[in-house]
């Protein structure tokens, strides 16, 4: 290769990995995500106080356990345990400031996905799990200016297997604050616990997100020439 074209090349690939490395997905935005720190808070204290609670699991009824009920964690030692909190859906909440995103989010053309690995006991049928974010413009649940809508499953009845429930949806404009949530309706489990491992969620610039894939095919092919 003549020198002069290497210094191109060379130059290309350290504009491609300058430009991609901070704008594909974000990390994982959720604090525990895999429910390895046994510390948790209430459901209450993290939907009144977001700034207070950010980063913490609020079960309403629950915690965190170890292997318990023939269920290992998906990952690690540790994963959430649910129980029926009387009412309709037992859930639990994290909350998370996503102010450093708001340039992305008020295109108005930012998404976020999220998902979580979910699992009862063995020879328990139709436990519905679901998992959830909701929007807010500041620091308190009042704040709510919409939802992400619910990516649910029914799960299976084989306590060796985790399933996963994702959800993907438009992050509205004006969103400073999120709420990821993972729940079971009541009636399907029973007195059974429900358990949750691996949660996940991240922001991706959505058309943008095509334009880099482009970009990143571009630098691949130079990468190769
Ligand atoms: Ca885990
Ligand atoms: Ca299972």
């Amino acid at each position: 290769m003549h020198s002069s074209l290497l210094t191109v090349s060379m130059s290309f690939v350290a504009v491609c990995s300058a430009t991609l490395a901070p704008q594909l997905a974000s990390a994982n935005l959720l604090t525990n995500p895999g429910f390895e720190v046994s510390a948790w808070t209430t459901a209450n204290n993290v939907l009144t106080n977001f700034p207070g609670f950010q980063g913490v699991w609020g079960p309403e009824v629950g915690g965190i356990t170890g292997a318990t009920g023939g269920v290992t964690p998906a990952s690690g030692v540790n994963m959430l345990e649910m129980y029926d909190d009387g009412l309709s859906y037992t859930q639990t909440f994290q909350s998370v400031d996503v102010s450093a995103f708001s340039t992305m989010i008020n295109t108005g053309s930012a998404t976020v996905t999220g998902d979580a690995f979910f699992n009862t006991v063995g020879g328990y049928i139709g436990a519905f799990s679901a998992v959830n974010i909701s929007f807010h413009s500041g620091p308190s649940y009042g704040t709510l200016l919409g939802g992400s809508g619910s990516g649910t499953l029914t799960l299976d009845g084989n306590p060796l297997t985790w399933e996963q429930a994702t959800i993907s949806s438009l992050i509205p404009i004006g969103t400073t604050w999120m709420v990821f949530q993972v729940a079971y309706q009541n009636a399907s489990i029973g007195n059974n616990p429900g358990f949750v491992d691996d949660a996940h969620m991240d922001i991706l610039p959505a058309p943008g997100a095509i334009a880099l894939l482009g970009l990143a095919g571009l630098c691949n092919r130079r990468r190769r020439n």
